[in-house]
């Protein structure tokens, strides 16, 4: 054995149990290990079942994804899993936390399966860009039938261990202690004459339906919703050769998919940002012995969209929450907004009423500040004005107890002038959420100049605790995601002067693989927004940095984007979708005409280096400037609260993917062509000479 697989013998059962912390990964000494210890249990005449089991929080939670992109080393995990399969006694695996991936391939080669009834099982390899490459999509659609597979696979989610049985994957749940139960099973096979029984030799999993339409209508669903994804199509192909194939030969025909999906691009983006996310988590400066404080009671301040949202966040993760408006009118608005919230997803069935009881009675109105005075954290999410901020800071700072943290939600406000306004600056942090804050997963936590570590600590930990991708950001106009986007929005503006189109702009973005256009989001959030942002920054702006007229010319004709029924777009009433703006067309003449541009075609690759390029050159500054303390950290935010494509890995992957050389050319030619906007970022011109990419950079290098 290996010293992360050990094989005890447990009477006339072998008992093999995996070791390998976090998550138990199938990395080539699991794969070794396992590989022998079922050769000695088949060579043992003593033995006559084999239980595989796992130490730790989960079974095997996948291949080793730190593997991917080096050489194969043998055994392979199908060479393995054929050799449990093969294996002349009968296996059970013992499945708790997650069998994911690998894991679950692993468990399907056992002969049986039992589940403690919190585990989960799934095979989410399309989420990194593959496609389960160890049987999988062989040996689950001979179980649980093509239906199940097709939905499990295409979408990568995990389900529980009732459901899992429901669909033969699982022959039996239980509780309590993993070995005991693994061999309970067993000696009842044992005494039941039950021996071995292969996955790969079901059939009913493929007998009673229409499996060609079921193959029909989920390749048409992937290539309708899932435009540009490489992975998903292979995915239905491999288990159509399930469905078309015998055994073996849908094996070959599964491994040919997979060392497609392996070669992809996508696959290098989407694992890099599997572990960029957990990357993010990971503070360079942070001592390792600093603790976060403990958080078991939480406070929001503004009972609007946004607030009501935080609040709602909280009350998901299960901590109470105290909402305070101005006063009472504004107070039960806020509640009854949170219990609409929350009754939409009881309607769509993605919530119950108990839970949508039990998480509004996490939530408890208040008027008064006194009220707050226990709470071990605030979050302000009041109106983007500086003097409203300096009141809540300024009343939160006399009231709330020593050590509680103060944080503010604001999206742009310099977050230091804010910990001014109180006399614990150490104690006050921004949690910059995305609206709608209790939905999207991104968090900005934004460190002050005088945020001590373990607040600092603190916030990453509360980020986790409420199912957010927390990243670090420092204090600067629009901290990273606004920052940039600022740059993007503002180039898809120029665009439009220029002599595009709304909806050829976001076609061409779309296409790109951005999940919203930049005008549709601009309707979205409205158009005011960005006109106040503007307003404050012709103040300081130096001549030579123009800026776009076309939204200043809506907001002048009161079309703020949907919240007016028209903006870039026109909205019919209580409809979202966006039509064409028929009063747009003289308006871009006339702001063409008034920068003296002759309108023009501009072809979508045009389209897209403008946009996305302003991106990555803002990015390259806000490495520079220690704002972002890597380039993934940037890619982790555009990826979770922007809509940049994961399988492209974020906007400073792309640069990479591109070439710096390659990305520098190109923003030397806009600069020379649309002036001081463009001018190139010195850290991309620095790693752009010395041949190396931002995710080789460091700070301080
Ligand atoms: N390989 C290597 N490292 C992994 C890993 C994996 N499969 N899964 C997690 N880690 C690391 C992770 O980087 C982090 O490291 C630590 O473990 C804790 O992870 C042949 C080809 C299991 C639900 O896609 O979904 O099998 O930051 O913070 O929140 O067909 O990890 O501590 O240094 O996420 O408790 C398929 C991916 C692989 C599962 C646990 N499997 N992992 O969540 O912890 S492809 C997956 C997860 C495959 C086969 C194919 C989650 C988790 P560090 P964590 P968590």
């Amino acid at each position: 054995m290996t010293e992360v697989v050990r094989l005890e013998n447990r009477g006339e059962i072998a008992l093999i149990m995996v070791n390998n912390p976090p998550v138990n990964a199938l990395g080539q000494a699991v794969r070794q290990g396992l590989l022998q210890a079922f050769r000695a249990a088949e060579a043992n005449t003593a033995v006559r079942a084999v239980v595989l089991a796992c130490e730790g929080n989960t079974f095997i939670a996948g291949a080793d994804i730190k593997e991917f992109g080096k050489p194969p080393q043998a055994p392979g995990l199908p060479e393995v899993i054929d050799a449990i399969e093969g294996c002349s006694k009968p296996s059970v695996a013992v499945i708790h936390g997650t069998a994911l991936g690998g894991g679950l391939e692993v468990a399907l080669g056992c002969h049986y399966r039992i589940a403690r009834k919190d585990a989960k099982v799934g095979l989410p390899e399309v989420k990194l860009g593959l496609l389960p490459g160890a049987g999988g999509t062989q040996r689950l659609p001979r179980l649980a039938g093509v239906a199940k597979a097709l939905d499990m696979i295409v979408s990568g989610a995990p389900i529980g261990a009732a459901e899992a049985m429901a669909h033969n994957i699982v022959d039996e749940l239980f509780e309590g202690e993993l070995a005991e139960a693994g061999i309970g099973f067993a000696r009842r096979l044992l005494n039941a004459d039950r021996g071995p029984r292969c996955s790969g030799e079901q059939t009913l999993g493929l007998e009673g339906a229409d499996n060609e339409a079921l193959i029909r209508a989920k390749r048409a669903e992937v290539a309708a919703r899932m435009p540009g994804l490489f992975s998903p199509l292979r995915c239905v192909a491999a288990v159509e050769a399930a469905v078309k194939l015998p055994l073996a030969e849908g094996l070959k025909r599964e491994r040919e998919l997979f060392v497609e999906c392996l070669d992809s691009p996508q696959r290098g983006a989407l694992v890099r940002a599997f572990f960029a996310e957990r990357q993010a988590s990971k503070i360079n400066d942070l001592p390792a012995d600093v603790k976060p404080r403990p958080v078991t009671t939480a406070a929001v301040i503004g009972g609007g969209t946004m607030g009501v949202g935080i609040a709602l966040s909280f009350a998901n993760a299960g901590v109470p929450v105290k909402l305070l408006e101005i006063n009472e009118d504004a107070l039960q608005r806020g509640l009854q907004r949170a219990r609409d919230t929350y009754a939409a997803s009881v309607k769509r069935g993605s919530l119950t009423e108990e839970a949508m009881e039990k998480r509004l009675s996490l939530i408890t109105g208040v008027t008064d500040y006194a009220a707050l005075a226990d709470v071990d954290l605030v979050v302000e999410a009041v109106f983007e004005d500086m003097g409203v901020k300096r009141q809540v800071f300024e009343r939160l700072d006399a009231v709330c107890k020593p050590g509680a943290i103060l944080a503010s939600n604001t999206s742009s406000l310099d977050l230091n002038a804010i910990a001014a306004f109180t006399k614990r600056p150490q104690d006050v942090v921004g949690l910059h959420f995305f609206s709608p804050a209790n939905v999207m997963r991104l968090l900005e936590v934004v460190r002050g100049a005088q945020t001590s570590h373990e607040v600092l600590a603190t916030a990453m930990a509360i980020g986790k605790q409420l199912k957010k991708v927390s990243v670090v950001v420092g204090v600067c106009d629009g901290f990273v995601g606004n920052r940039m986007v600022f740059q993007y929005g503002r180039e898809a503006e120029f665009l439009l002067e220029e002599g595009a189109t709304p909806q050829q702009v976001d076609g061409a973005l779309r296409t790109f693989g951005m999940a919203m256009g930049p005008f549709a989001m601009r309707d979205l959030s409205g158009l005011d927004i960005g006109q106040a942002i503007r307003q404050r920054q012709r103040l300081t702006l130096p001549a030579e940095f123009e800026l776009p007229v076309v939204s200043d010319k809506l907001c002048a004709a009161g079309m703020l984007g949907q919240k007016t029924g028209a903006g870039f777009y026109r909205y019919e009433p209580g409809n979202r979708v966006p039509q064409e703006n028929p009063t747009l067309a003289a308006l871009l003449d006339a702001a063409s005409q008034e920068k003296g541009i002759q309108r023009r075609p501009l072809d979508e690759a045009y389209i897209v280096e403008r946009t996305i390029l302003a991106l990555v050159n803002e990015g390259a500054r806000i490495l520079e400037e220690g704002i972002a303390q890597r380039s993934s950290d940037i890619d982790v935010i555009y990826l979770n609260g922007y809509g940049f494509p994961a399988f492209r890995g974020g906007p400073m992957f792309y640069a990479d993917s591109l070439g710096l050389d390659v990305v520098l050319g190109k923003i030397e030619a806009l600069h020379a062509r649309c002036g001081a906007w463009w001018k190139p970022a010195p850290l991309l011109e620095r790693l752009a000479a010395e041949g190396r990419r931002f995710s080789d950079w460091q700070p301080g290098q």
